[in-house]
């Protein structure tokens, strides 16, 4: 058959999170290209780390082979061994701590995104084991919002962007390389006449073109919310019948938002009031309306409070499960969910107990989230809804404080799955005192990371290319997208299906894991559309069924009251305040004057990954801090300047890139950095020279109360001048 008449084979790009079904070509078993869809809709633009993923995918740096630390936990000494022998090895001392400590002795981080639709199979062996302690990334970014969202309104929907008339972006800022399908929809809504407000600090990329742009102080969205409510309730903006009949708790609502009149909010946020009130009359007047999930109000000391006002923000208005509004998509009556797979319900409730963090921050842990259990069953029909995989969590600054300290119990084995846990949450010092201090760490990786440095045993993992899936988005949408493997994974790479199966049949509850390939469980999970792996494999690329609107006239909301929750009975029970509030993060001083901020991702990397990627790397090679002119000049900091960023916590270098965008007063630093050249000659190649987490405290009263979320967004912090370029950086950062 010649190569245009064949039939394209299509795989999810899990480079990023966003997963665009991309068209891989393979030459000779090698992935060599990635293109574009053969669906013009779906190939609008397509970013370049997609396009470079045989540059990851066939990198010389992979780990191929299963690594066994022989030197100082730290010191990157290794020796090769088998898969066999290495699985067999950590069963063996994964059992000893068990037996010894219990299960809640062992934490596992994972992403979920990168290793795909193997977060049930966590779940699972966790649960099957009996440990709770299972954190992500999730819990600083979308995982979190969906869990809080479950609060108000029973399910974390999905903005309609594309047929929206108004998005409003709180901070979020899709590029044609940052989250590639969402900038596209915008750009259809506006093609369509859709208007856009952003709310952001900066001038970014989408607020350059926006119809609105207010630029308010960095780590008061909560406030602002709370502003275009007073606007929204006191001018009888919102949709009455929709509160009459489907909400709880407006009165209390009405008043505690009558405690931020647009003067204060205007003080706090340092937007002027009119603008505050013009916004909130735009959006809220719209004919269909949309807050799409944004990481930004993920990260924040009001971020429970920001989640929930947003979510209120959208019931108000009547933009719940609406054309152009918020989608309810609720779980695919032809997919086995990861809820099911995961399976809950195995764990006990004195297990469940045990679960680290949820005592003072419980909202996204078992202890909140399973007052949903009735709910969820009565609206959706299953009881567990884990959506985004963030529900049902530890707090991740609990977990690495009890790896570090032993209190309340010893957490003595960690296990990382495509995750750089040590630079992906706050207070990287204490997650360093943690893994320093246990007696068994595992990295399921594709590269050599400043985590899996600190590990005993390093087992290679696979990449999308290698393997086969098919995606519901985290159960955050019901469409379901086929991902197909399209060459043999290299070596002794794995899949995490391939690590939890093999440690679960290795210790002795291997019947839960009756699947023999990753396309037998896809069977399973497809059974009840009465189609195999094979056959849906064939037949189509997607499956996406008409949406139904308003579904809770019919079911209610999955909430304890059947309705929206302005104030939430949850929280309430759970001795919080019920009803959105907002709270300062830590004040600028003389000492600490700017409000550093972390984020607004690199176009070349996603997250802490591809430092050694060249084609990427050659995009960005060097940290870079954002400073506005008139911050520098005071400072007299010239561009590309080597300079130091201090908090209270910790210190990072980068360099200075003036940027009349920025706001005044304000720093970003960005996220993710080290410096895999480094390897050898700094220690955890450079891990702490670089990285936004080295700076952002974990203590209890710095997180925000109900989650437990750290203030990366607006933390206080000093410039220092470098009069001279850091000692062992390399010729490639110092040129950049
Ligand atoms: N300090 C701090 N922490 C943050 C953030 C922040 O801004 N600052 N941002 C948060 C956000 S928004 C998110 S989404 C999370 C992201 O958290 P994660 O998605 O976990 O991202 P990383 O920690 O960069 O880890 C990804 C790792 O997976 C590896 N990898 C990539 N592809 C594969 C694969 O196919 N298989 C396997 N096995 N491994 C693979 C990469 O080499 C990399 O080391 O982090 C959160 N944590
Ligand atoms: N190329 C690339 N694309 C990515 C990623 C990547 O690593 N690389 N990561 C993906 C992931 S996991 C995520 S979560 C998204 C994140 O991507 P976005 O949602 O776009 O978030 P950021 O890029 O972190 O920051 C966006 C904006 O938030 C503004 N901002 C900072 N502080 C505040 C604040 O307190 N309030 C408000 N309202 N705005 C503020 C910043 O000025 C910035 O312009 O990107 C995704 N896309
Ligand atoms: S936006 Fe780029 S990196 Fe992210 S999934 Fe799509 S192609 Fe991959
Ligand atoms: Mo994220």
């Amino acid at each position: 058959m010649s190569e245009q008449a064949a039939k394209s084979r299509y795989s999810i790009c899990t480079i990023c999170d966003i997963g665009c079904q991309l068209r891989p070509v393979t030459k000779d078993g090698k992935l060599i290209a990635m293109k574009a869809h053969d669906n013009p809709a779906l190939a609008r633009n397509v970013c370049y780390k997609g396009i470079s993923a045989p540059h990851i995918h066939n990198h010389n740096e992979r780990l191929l082979k299963p690594l066994k630390r022989v030197g100082e936990r730290g010191e990157d000494k290794w020796e090769e061994i088998t898969y066999e022998q290495a699985m067999d090895e950590i069963a063996a001392r994964l059992q000893t701590l068990v037996d010894k400590h219990g299960p809640e002795t062992l934490a596992v981080s994972t992403s979920g995104w990168n290793t795909q639709s193997t977060h049930a199979m966590d779940r699972r062996f966790m649960n099957a084991l009996g440990t709770p302690n299972y954190i992500s990334g999730v819990s600083l970014c979308a995982g979190n919002t969906a869990a809080v969202n479950k609060l108000t309104y029973g399910w974390f929907p999905f903005a309609d962007m594309s047929n929206s008339k108004c998005i409003v972006l709180f901070g979020h800022n899709p590029r044609k390389h940052s989250w590639t399908p969402i900038y596209n929809m915008i750009n259809a809504a506006k093609a369509n006449g859709a208007k856009v407000i952003v709310l952001d600090p900066r001038v970014s990329e989408q607020a350059e073109t926006a119809n609105m742009h207010l630029r308010l102080r960095a780590g008061t969205d909560a406030a602002m919310c709370l502003g275009w409510l007073n606007v929204i309730i006191n001018e009888e903006l919102y949709d009455k019948d929709f509160v009459d009949e489907y909400t709880t708790g407006f009165t209390e609502l009405s008043e505690r938002v009558n405690e931020y009149p647009l003067s204060r909010v205007a003080e706090i946020t340092g937007v002027p009031a009119e603008q505050i009130a013009e916004a909130a009359r735009l959006y809220a007047t719209a004919e269909s309306a949309c807050i799409p999930w944004t990481p930004i109000t993920d990260m924040q000391i009001s971020s429970t409070s920001a989640i929930r006002l947003h979510s209120i923000l959208r019931a108000l208005t009547g933009n719940l499960d609406v054309p152009g509004g918020e989608l309810l998509e609720g779980f695919n009556p032809n997919y086995i969910s990861e809820s099911v797979l995961g399976n809950h319900g195995m764990l006990t409730s004195q297990q469940k107990a045990k679960q680290l963090g949820a005592d003072a921050h419980p909202v996204y842990t078992y202890r909140a989230q399973e007052k949903l259990l009735d709910a969820t069953e009565r609206t959706w029909g299953q009881r567990y809804s884990d959506i985004v995989m963030g529900s049902y969590m530890a707090n991740p600054s609990a977990v690495f404080r009890a790896m570090a300290t032993e209190a309340p119990y010893p957490v003595k084995a960690f296990f990382a799955l495509g995750n750089n846990s040590l630079l992906s949450y706050p207070n990287q010092h204490q997650i360093l005192k943690g893994l320093l201090n246990q007696e068994l760490i595992v990295a399921q990786e594709i590269f050599m990371t400043p985590t899996a440095m600190l590990a005993d045993y390093v087992v290679p993992g696979d990449v999308f290319s290698e393997r086969n899936h098919i995606s519901d988005m985290w159960s955050w949408r019901s469409s379901l997208t086929l991902s197909e493997k399209v060459v043999e994974p290299p070596a002794e790479a794995c899949s995490t299906f391939e690590f939890w199966h093999d440690l679960a049949h290795r210790m002795g509850f291997g019947n839960l894991f009756p699947w023999d390939s990753i396309e037998a469980m896809l069977d399973y999970r497809l059974s009840p559309s009465g189609m195999t792996f094979a056959e849906f494999a064939d037949k189509q690329y997607m499956q996406v069924s008409n949406p139904e609107y308003r579904k809770y006239r019919k079911t209610g909301f999955g909430t304890p009251s059947g309705k929206v929750e302005l104030k939430s009975s949850i929280l309430e029970e759970l001795g919080f305040d019920p009803l959105p509030y907002y709270r300062e993060g830590p004040a600028v001083d003389a000492d600490y004057p700017y409000h550093v901020f972390t984020g607004v991702r690199e176009d070349a990397f996603f997250q802490t990954g591809q430092r050694q990627v060249k084609v990427l790397r050659d995009r960005s090679p060097t940290p870079k801090l954002f400073m506005h002119p008139t911050d520098a000049a005071r400072q007299e900091i010239e561009d590309n300047q080597w300079v130091k960023l201090e908090t209270r916590t910790g210190e990072v270098v980068a360099k200075v890139l003036i940027q009349e965008s920025m706001k005044k007063g304000h720093v970003r630093v960005p996220h993710g950095w080290w410096y895999p050249e480094l390897r050898g000659s700094a220690d955890l190649a450079g891990a702490f020279l670089s990285s936004d987490a080295v700076l952002c405290p974990d203590a209890p009263e710095d997180l925000d109360r109900e989650q437990g979320i750290p203030h990366f967004k607006g933390f206080p912090g000093r410039i220092v001048k470098l009069s001279a370029p850091p000692a062992g950086m390399s010729e490639q950062v110092l040129a950049g």
